[in-house]
């Protein structure tokens, strides 16, 4: 193996709260451990309502001092977070690797694409535009600017453990509000990393305050918690529509970044090599556990035989392993037993239906595999658009084959599940291409490369029961993290009346 992370012996992880690390209150511990290994890298106290509210009570405290602090000043402190992350790129991405599985080669673009969102939002600290525009009455200005919500929980998931916090933390930050961060419980070290960066780089304190520990309980006391203005969740459906729920009843803020179905059509006339290596990346990559991971392909019956051929025989070349033996793995392992249980039960699911085994299918327990949680990368051939494997999100290595015989079969069937995150078409046909970019229902469209690999600088989320509406990274994600204020300032000395005036 390519050789270990820093911490040989277990840690153990304490939450942050008003400028110091403690531990929880309670008495639970749970455990952080490898998944292709199943090792134990950290131990950490299961959180609770005690830790959350004195978390959201050190965050109102810091609210005004964090609100008033210069929006550049705020940036400046950003960039010295991208600085450090930059210099301890590497070690991060040994540290992920090793406590979500994906290979060495993704988890350094995980931390790649916070250096990015940190760098983007630090610029945001001397933008955050508002606009100046005439006002109806004479000697009467009008303009807008954003203000911050207040305090913000940030609940994130596992499978960019880096990443995505930063997409919500970030804005947040540099826009004024304080946060509570509850980081999925499967990848807690990576949200300390994250804290101790910020803190290294000059965030006062109570501004980011940290709570470890398993979901429902401690989500729930965060999402109702009165002094929670806003939170931010990225994980399932299911979770995001109680979270949404729970945070509709109290008015609050609520966005959430769920589940996916993405699809990637091949037409006849595509480039077929470049097809198969944006299936393979985006079904198999990150063992498809990106919300945007391609778990179905669309296939134009011209090239859907050779295409199908083609694709099972990379799929069973593909080399499971840990993910920080870089020379010889190709696919790391899945999150938890629960996860490969799940992922696995699906194959069944899809026989039972009719579907059939091309490639994979089998939980992988060969020698050290056994020890981890390893599924092969796996190729369902014979689906129909309506079966469970075409329709629900598996988060695993598992893809399967639909074929159609047009363009608007294809977007019918791209378009035919609740999820509308991303999807992509292969064509060297610009007419086909455009009219796919106009009618597919989802928010990331792909032309010529797969599915997965968004950029921060546009809006990242999806239609359907992919979110609620809003949109991270980008321009967007400011309106999520702000409010508008509109503001007449009247210096005519008398009372005008708007829409009264002659
Ligand atoms: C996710 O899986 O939740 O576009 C995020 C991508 C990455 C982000 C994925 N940049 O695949």
């Amino acid at each position: 193996m390519g050789g270990l992370a820093t911490n040989v012996t277990a840690l153990h992880l304490r939450n942050f709260i008003d400028g110091a690390w403690v531990d929880a209150t309670g008495n639970d511990a749970f455990e952080d451990t490898d998944p292709a290994t199943g090792e134990l890298i950290a131990t950490a106290t299961k959180s609770g309502v005690e830790d959350v509210r004195q978390a959201v009570e050190a965050a109102r405290r810091a609210a005004d001092g964090w609100r008033l602090t210069p929006a550049p000043r705020r940036g400046e402190i950003l960039y010295r977070a991208g600085e450090l992350m930059l210099r301890r790129k590497e070690e991060l991405a040994r540290e992920m690797t090793r406590e979500m599985g994906k290979i060495l080669a993704e988890a350094r673009g995980d931390v790649q694409e916070g250096i990015d969102m940190t760098y983007y939002c630090a610029g945001e600290g001397r933008r955050q535009f508002g606009d100046v525009v005439p006002a109806e009455l004479p000697d009467k200005w009008a303009m807008s600017m954003r203000q911050p919500l207040g305090v913000v929980a940030a609940i994130t998931p596992w499978n960019f453990p880096f990443a995505i916090p930063t997409w919500k933390l970030m804005p947040a930050l540099v826009l004024g509000n304080t946060v509570v961060f509850k980081p999925a419980s499967d990848t807690p070290l990576l949200a300390v990393r994250l804290v101790e960066i910020l803190m290294e780089a000059g965030l006062p304190k109570g501004v980011l305050n940290l709570v470890l520990g398993p979901g429902a309980v401690l989500g729930d006391a965060l999402v109702s918690h009165p002094g929670v203005d806003l939170v931010s969740f990225t994980g399932s459906s299911e979770t995001g529509a109680h979270i949404g729920a729970l945070g509709g009843r109290l008015l609050k803020r609520v966005s959430c970044e769920l589940g996916g179905k993405n699809a990637i059509v091949v037409m006849d006339d595509a480039d077929l090599d470049l097809a198969l290596d944006g299936i393979v990346w985006s079904a198999f990559g990150t063992s498809g556990q990106r919300c945007t991971a391609a778990s179905r392909v669309i296939a134009d019956r011209g090239i859907a035989a050779q295409l199908t051929d083609r694709l099972v025989a990379r799929a069973k070349k593909l080399r499971l392993g840990p993910g920080l033996d870089e020379q010889n793995t190709d696919v790391g392992p899945v999150i938890s037993r629960s996860a490969l249980e799940k992922v696995h039960s699906y194959v069944g699911i899809g026989e039972r239906e009719g579907a059939t085994v091309a490639a994979g299918g089998r939980v992988a327990s060969e020698g050290a595999l056994a020890k981890g949680f390893f599924h092969e990368p796996t190729v369902l051939v014979d689906v129909k658009p309506n079966m469970r494997v075409a329709q629900e999100e598996i988060f695993g290595p598992v893809v399967s084959v639909i074929e159609t015989a047009s363009l608007e079969e294809a977007v019918r069937v791209v378009n035919s599940t609740k999820y509308g995150l991303s999807c992509s078409i292969y064509t060297r046909d610009v007419n086909d291409a455009f009219r796919f970019m106009r009618d597919a229902e989802t928010g990331l469209v792909y032309v010529n490369a797969g599915t997965i690999g968004a950029e921060i600088q546009l809006p990242f989320g999806g239609t359907k029961s992919t979110g609620n509406g809003h949109r991270e990274a980008g321009r967007a994600a400011l309106d999520v993290y702000s409010e508008w204020k509109s503001i007449y300032v009247d210096f005519s000395g008398k009372l005008q009346r708007a829409q009264m005036e002659p």
